[in-house]
Formats: structure tokens, C-alpha cells, sequence
């Protein structure tokens, strides 16, 4: 018979521990010997090489033979049934015993072999531990610890006392499955582990998804020597005879892992997985500083413990979101309450701690109008003025949240101090106007308790693996990255920033109408003032220029030969300019009162406006020889004597601006059309509108002076020529607006011109 190990001796290292096969070391550790059967056969076909240690026989002696060759008869039909069962119960093991010596044996199936793993009960005994005290201790302690941490304390201070280890901790790992310790019970010698951090890569993949399936692992001696598995070359599979140890607690450890306790001083581990929906949560992990064997029973307290705080992860995990979810609404409330009692609160209250709270963030910036507020802890000025642009552009009308900002903006390498995560929401489209919560990056927040270097042997080359080499490379892992963003947190920041939105929004419209309300009152005063100088214009005016007239008449009339014609020409020029300022004056009275005076629409039949307007001009049209033809003109609802001044502006306009060698000819015609072909920019297409054109045949105008012939003081001709004060077609203009209408000119010059005015149509 051929014997052969089946160690696995592939080399591993630091590079190449992802892939390291730990299921199948192809040996275990020496406190206990391990026997391997083919399913439903009972012929020995594994055995470790250190058999004898325990029973006295050498793996030759074992390897080959049957159970009951080697145990009792009765133990050997017994653990036939045992291990024949459907389900084995690690719970229950089987007990062999030979020679005195009773043999904890835990049985699994491992592909087609069943497994056991033979340990003596360190003390002889078969002690079974108090379960009942274990519950009721855990009942206690689940009702007196609040939260999930202190839970997590008390478990660890329980699962030291039941096990007696130096150190217990529990071990909570992130989405990436870095670590954290969460809480710790320890030896009050040693040094505090607490809030450690360590890399997913300290606990490889292929570690963690066999925690999943095989929950405690113990290590009894760290300095163990690897006891080689054993078994038949002539067995009929040739070939591959690897042994996967998976579910065994036996299986010897990796050597990475191994280096790395050793450099911690370790003497002995159990480790217990935390599961959380089928996902490693976390692991219970004891330390010891000597070897240490704990027996089977205890294990599986220890390993209660790990259920007891499993069942309560979830809820508690809710309550604290919970918990943290009602703080940060409370402070929500509170900086809303603070924005809408305050006018401004950019100025008045962004440094108001409870705008940190509502996302726990520890600082706050807000770009706008120009201006940086700042609350807690935030970058210089300048690169926040550079992230803001930059969001503004890269995010427009966005918002959106980030633990890794560097990860979209590369030029934010010196940020991650202060702004490593943020949640960010524009504000005024196009602008770089935006508020932005931030998180330091988490390396900045690291709790190191203790001197961790103490905790480390130091090994020939260095600490190639341990807790402090382990930290370093923690931290290039988060580095730049702050923690992630609840929920909670966001959503809060999201209801602030659109409550403060519709704050600034309303601010620019409270602006606009301190604005608008300043310049209505600037035109009141205005208006007094212009009422003022009607009152000058009348009295103090008007009267002196009367005077002036009288006294020119008087002068020229009395034709004293003593005057010479050049006095005369004085006096009749004085005269002519005291005239034409009494008119300036009248027309810019009627000018203002035709803005100011009441307004009361009146139907009236404009063919009655006509003739009156022509018997008020006969003299003039007689005297021009003008020719007037009107259309029949409709009846409307009008303000009367303005449209009387208006109808005496046009018509007068029409006889004044005449060409001296032809008849004039006026032409007035009515008729209606839509708003689309009113030439104003603000007719209502809508709508109909009664046009009333003055067709007449003087001399027109340029067309450049279309609009600005309506502007007040605005003169096409020269004064001399046509007298007048400039201000009449600024009235008509500002009496078409009376009556929301228009009034539009059109002209061919020298051959005429159509003055249009446009009343809105009932
Ligand atoms: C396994 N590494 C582990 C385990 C832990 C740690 C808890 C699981 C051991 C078990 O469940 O029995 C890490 N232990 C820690 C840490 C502390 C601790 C961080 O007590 C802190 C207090 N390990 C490395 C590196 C590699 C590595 C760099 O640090 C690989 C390059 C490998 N770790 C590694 C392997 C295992 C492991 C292969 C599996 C060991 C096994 O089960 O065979």
C-alpha cells in the first residue's frame, strides 16, 4: 500500500493571496487528527499524519482499514447511524473513545467523503456550558443596550467572559469591505484596538465567501506546525486527491494570514462570521496572547453569541437610520423655520449650526449673486468659487450627491480635506449659483486609540503584514473618499435647497416690486411736479406774456413817428416770440392733461366730432381753399374732447404742411381690421381694431421719421416755415394711448401723408 500526503505546497504571497486555494491546504492543525471515509463505505481513506498522537496508531496502520477495525463495534454502527443521518447537527457531535480518552468528533460531508475531525475534550469532561444563563444574560443585555454599538459592546464583554479570550472585538465591515472595529473587550494591559481600520484586502474574497459557509474558525496555537493529510496512492482515482476543508474546523490556516497575527504577537484566534442577508456584516474576532483550545461546546456559545447579535443587527440598524433620520429632520425644520422668518438669510443665518446637521455634513457653502457664504469647515474661497463654476457647468439645473468627488473633478486633489464628499444643488440656471454640503474625507477622522505599533512584533523584513502596514493601506483605499450619504440626509438637503430656491426666488420679486414701487413713487412726484408747472405755466407765465403782448399792440398801434423801424421791428418780434411762447405753454398743458386728466368713455358718433373739429378750422380751411371729404365715421365709445383735440391736431397738421402751389386735399376713411395688420408691436391679434386715417396731400415726411415723428419736440420742418411747438402729435399719441389704441404715420414725401389711428373694436 502506497501512502502519500496531499499538502498543498503552491507558494503564496503578498501578490498572489487573492487566489490562494485556503479550502484545501491538504493538512490541519495538530490539536486534534482527522479520518476520511467515501460516503456509505466505511474504509478509512484519509488520515493526518499525526493519528498516533492521540490513539496510538500510525496513519499505515489506519489508512485502508474500516471504522470498526479500528473503534468499538457499537461506536462503529453508531456513528454509521450518525453519520447516515439527512441532517448532521454540529450541535450534537459523536462521541469515540478509546482507551479512556473521549473524542469530540465533528462529522461533515465534504463532496463525496465524510469527514472527521476527532479532538479530545481538553479536560477529559464532556462539560456542557449553561445555556440557559447565556440566554438570559442576552435577554437583559438586549433590553438595557440602546443601540447597535452598545449591543455590540456588551456582546463582546459576554463572549470574553464565556470564552475567556484576551481580546474580543466586533469586526463591522463597509460596502468595499474594509473594517472597522465597532467595539472591544479586552485584558486592561493590552492596547486598545478600537475604531481600527483595515483594507478589504486584509480578509480576501475567497476568506470571506468561505466565512459564509463555514462560520467559526478557530486557531489554537498560532506557531503550530501544519500536520499533512494522508491518504492511498492506490486508491482507483489517480490523480487529484485534494480534500476540500471548507466546513472543517481543523484545516490549517493560510501562511499569509498566519505572518500577519504572528507580527501581531498573537498566540491563539476564533473568529465568528456576522451575517446579514446571506452577506458577511461583520465577524466576532478573539485574540489570545498564549495558545488556547477551546472546547467544542464553548465554541458553540461563542457562536450563539454571534447569533444573538446577528438577530438584532437588522433592527437596530433601522432604528438608528431611524434615529438619525429624525435628527436631521429636526434640524431641517429648524433651518427652514430660520428661512422663512428671515428676509435674508444668505447674510443673516447660512452660518446656523442646524444647516450642517440637516446632512451631517461638516461644512456648507453657498455661491450666489456674486457671493460665498460659508459655513464649518470649507475650502479656501478661491477653489470654491472654481467648484461652483465648475458644478454649473458640468451639472446644470442639477443636483446630485458623491463620497468620491475627485472622481468627477479632477482638479479637486487639495479638496478632499474638507469637500472629499458633497451634495450639490444648482440654483439659478446659467449661473454658478448653488449650495454644496461637504464631508472631510474619512482618512482626516481616523480615532487611532493606543499606540498600535506597541501591539506589533517587528519581523526581519520589516512589518510586511500588520495592523499599522494595514492601516497605510487603508488609508490610500479611502483616501479622498468622505463616508456615503444617507438617505435621510439627502433628501433633507434637497427639501432646504428648494425652499431656499423659492426664497431667493422671492426675493428678486420683492426686489423687483421695492423697485417697481420706488419709481411709482418717483413718477407721483413727478406728476405733482408736473401739476406744479401747470400752475406756474398758467400764472406766473402766461400772465407776464400777456402783458408783454398787450404792451408790444399798444406800442405798434399807437404808430409813433418817433419810432424808428428798427424799434418797431424789436417790438413786432417781441410780440411774434411772446405769442408763440403762449402757445408752447398751452399745448404742453394740454399735453400733460391729456396724461393726467380723468378719463370717462362716453359713446359718442365721431361724424358729430368731424364737423364740430371743421367749424372750429373753417376760417383756416377757407382761407387754404381745402378740399375735405369724409367717410360716414362710426360711433364710438370715446373720451370726447380728447378725441375733439386729437381730430384738431391731424386735420390742422394736414392744412399746415402743405405744398404752397397745390389745393389741399383731405381725405378721412374709416374702416376695421384685425390686430395682425395694426403696424404695433403690442395690438392684440386677437382683436379688431376701427382705424380712422387723415389722408391729405402736403408734403410728407421722410419715412426714417415714421416713430420719432410722434416723440415730443420732435420737428421735421423747419419752425419759420411751419410754426408750431412740436408737442401735437405727442398728444395724439398720448390720447391713442388714453383709449388703448395706436396711432401710426405713413408718407410719400412731397406727394402726402396717412396719419392712421386705431381704436380697439368692441
Ligand atoms: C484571514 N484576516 C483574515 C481573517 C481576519 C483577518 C480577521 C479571518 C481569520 C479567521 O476568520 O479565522 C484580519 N485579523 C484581521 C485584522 C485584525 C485581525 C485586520 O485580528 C485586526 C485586529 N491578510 C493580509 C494580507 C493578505 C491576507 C495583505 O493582511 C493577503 C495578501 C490574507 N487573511 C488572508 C488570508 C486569510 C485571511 C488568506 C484567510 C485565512 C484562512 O482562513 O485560511
Amino acid at each position: 500500500m502506497n501512502i502519500k500526503d496531499i499538502v498543498n505546497r503552491d507558494i503564496v504571497n503578498l501578490t498572489n493571496c487573492e487566489s490562494e486555494p485556503i479550502h484545501i491546504p491538504g493538512s490541519i492543525q495538530p490539536h486534534g487528527f482527522l479520518l476520511g471515509i467515501r460516503k456509505g463505505s466505511s474504509r478509512i481513506e484519509f488520515c493526518s499524519a499525526n493519528s498516533a498522537d492521540f490513539i496510538a496508531l500510525k496513519p499505515e496502520q489506519i489508512l485502508g482499514k474500516n471504522i470498526q477495525d479500528i473503534f468499538p463495534e457499537e461506536q462503529a454502527s453508531g456513528f454509521a447511524r450518525h453519520a447516515g443521518a439527512e441532517h448532521i447537527d454540529p450541535a450534537q457531535p459523536f462521541v469515540f473513545s478509546l482507551d479512556g480518552v473521549s473524542f469530540n468528533t465533528t462529522v461533515h460531508q465534504s463532496g463525496g467523503n465524510v469527514i472527521m475531525e476527532l479532538e479530545p475534550f481538553p479536560d477529559g469532561t464532556l462539560q456542557l456550558p449553561n445555556l440557559y444563563t447565556q440566554t438570559r444574560n442576552f435577554v437583559s443585555i438586549m433590553e438595557k443596550s440602546s443601540g447597535l454599538l452598545d449591543l455590540c459592546q456588551e456582546i463582546a464583554d459576554e463572549t470574553r467572559a464565556i470564552t475567556g479570550y484576551d481580546r474580543v472585538m466586533i469586526y463591522r465591515f463597509d460596502p468595499e469591505y474594509n473594517g472597522e472595529v465597532i467595539a472591544e473587550s479586552k485584558r486592561e494591559d493590552l492596547v486598545s484596538f478600537a475604531n481600527q481600520k483595515y483594507p478589504h484586502t486584509d480578509i480576501p474574497a475567497q476568506a470571506r465567501e468561505l466565512y459564509i459557509r463555514n462560520p467559526l474558525r478557530m486557531i489554537a496555537d498560532i506557531n503550530y506546525t501544519p500536520v499533512p493529510l494522508l491518504t492511498i496512492d492506490d486508491s482507483p482515482e489517480k490523480g487529484n486527491h485534494s480534500l476540500d476543508l471548507s466546513l472543517s474546523v481543523l484545516r490549517s490556516v493560510s501562511p499569509i494570514h498566519i505572518e500577519y497575527l504572528k507580527n501581531m504577537g498573537i498566540g491563539a484566534t476564533l473568529t465568528i462570521s456576522l451575517l446579514q442577508n446571506n452577506k458577511l456584516w461583520g465577524l466576532i474576532a478573539c485574540h489570545h496572547y498564549s495558545p488556547k483550545i477551546l472546547p467544542h461546546y464553548t465554541r458553540l456559545s461563542a457562536l450563539l453569541q454571534g447569533h444573538f447579535l446577528t438577530s438584532q443587527i437588522a433592527v437596530r440598524e433601522v432604528a438608528e437610520e431611524f434615529n438619525i433620520g429624525e435628527e436631521v429632520d429636526k434640524a431641517l425644520v429648524e433651518s427652514l423655520t430660520i428661512l422663512h422668518e428671515t428676509d435674508n438669510f444668505m447674510e443673516a443665518c447660512h452660518k446656523s449650526d442646524s444647516l450642517l446637521k440637516l446632512a451631517n455634513a461638516t461644512g456648507v457653502a453657498i455661491f450666489y449673486d456674486g457671493t460665498l457664504y460659508t459655513n464649518g469647515q470649507v475650502p479656501a474661497e478661491q477653489e470654491l468659487l472654481k467648484l461652483f463654476k465648475f458644478l454649473s457647468k458640468a451639472y446644470p439645473n442639477k443636483s446630485f450627491e458623491t463620497d468620491k468627488l475627485l472622481d468627477i473633478y479632477p482638479d479637486g486633489s487639495n479638496l478632499s480635506k474638507y469637500a472629499a464628499g458633497i451634495i450639490y444643488h444648482s440654483m439659478v440656471s446659467g449661473e454658478p449659483d448653488g449650495i454644496l454640503w461637504m464631508r472631510q474625507e474619512k482618512v482626516e477622522t481616523i480615532n487611532w486609540a493606543g499606540n498600535p505599533d506597541k501591539a506589533v512584533l517587528q519581523n526581519e523584513d520589516g512589518f510586511r503584514l500588520s495592523p499599522r502596514k494595514s492601516f497605510e493601506r487603508w488609508m490610500e483605499i479611502v483616501k479622498d473618499k468622505s463616508s456615503p450619504w444617507r438617505k435621510s440626509e439627502v433628501n433633507a438637503a434637497s427639501s432646504f435647497s428648494y425652499a431656499l430656491q423659492k426664497h431667493i426666488n422671492y426675493r428678486v420679486i420683492r426686489a423687483q416690486e421695492d423697485q417697481n414701487r420706488s419709481l411709482n413713487e418717483e413718477l407721483r412726484l413727478a406728476n405733482r411736479e408736473l401739476a406744479n408747472l401747470n400752475w406756474i405755466s398758467t400764472h406766473d407765465l402766461k400772465e407776464p406774456l400777456r402783458k408783454i403782448q398787450i404792451f408790444a399792440s399798444k406800442v405798434l398801434d399807437r404808430e409813433d413817428p418817433d419810432l424808428s423801424a428798427q424799434v418797431k421791428d424789436s417790438v413786432e418780434r417781441m410780440r411774434f416770440a411772446a405769442e408763440k411762447m403762449q402757445l408752447l405753454i398751452e399745448d404742453i398743458l394740454t399735453y400733460s392733461k391729456a396724461g393726467s386728466m380723468e378719463k370717462v368713455f362716453v359713446p359718442t358718433d365721431l361724424n358729430e366730432v368731424l364737423q364740430n373739429v371743421l367749424s372750429e378750422l373753417r376760417d383756416n380751411i377757407e382761407e387754404k381753399k381745402a378740399a375735405i371729404r369724409a367717410d360716414e365715421l362710426p360711433r364710438l365709445e370715446i373720451i370726447p374732447f380728447q378725441v375733439h383735440q386729437l381730430f384738431v391736431n391731424l386735420v390742422s397738421n394736414a392744412l399746415k404742411f402743405t405744398k404752397p402751389d397745390e389745393r389741399p386735399q383731405i381725405r378721412i376713411t374709416s374702416s376695421l381690421v384685425t390686430g395682425a395688420d395694426v403696424p404695433a408691436e403690442k395690438a392684440s391679434t386677437a382683436r379688431q381694431y376701427r382705424v380712422i386715417a387723415f389722408h391729405d396731400n402736403g408734403i410728407g415726411f421722410e419715412k426714417e421719421y415714421e416713430n420719432r415723428i410722434f416723440d415730443i419736440f420732435q420737428r421735421l420742418h423747419p419752425a419759420h416755415k411751419y410754426p408750431g411747438s412740436g408737442i401735437g402729435l405727442a398728444i395724439c399719441k398720448k390720447i391713442m394711448e388714453n383709449h388703448k389704441g395706436f396711432i401710426h404715420a405713413t408718407s410719400v414725401p412731397g406727394r402726402g401723408s396717412v396719419f392712421s389711428i386705431y381704436f380697439p373694436a368692441k
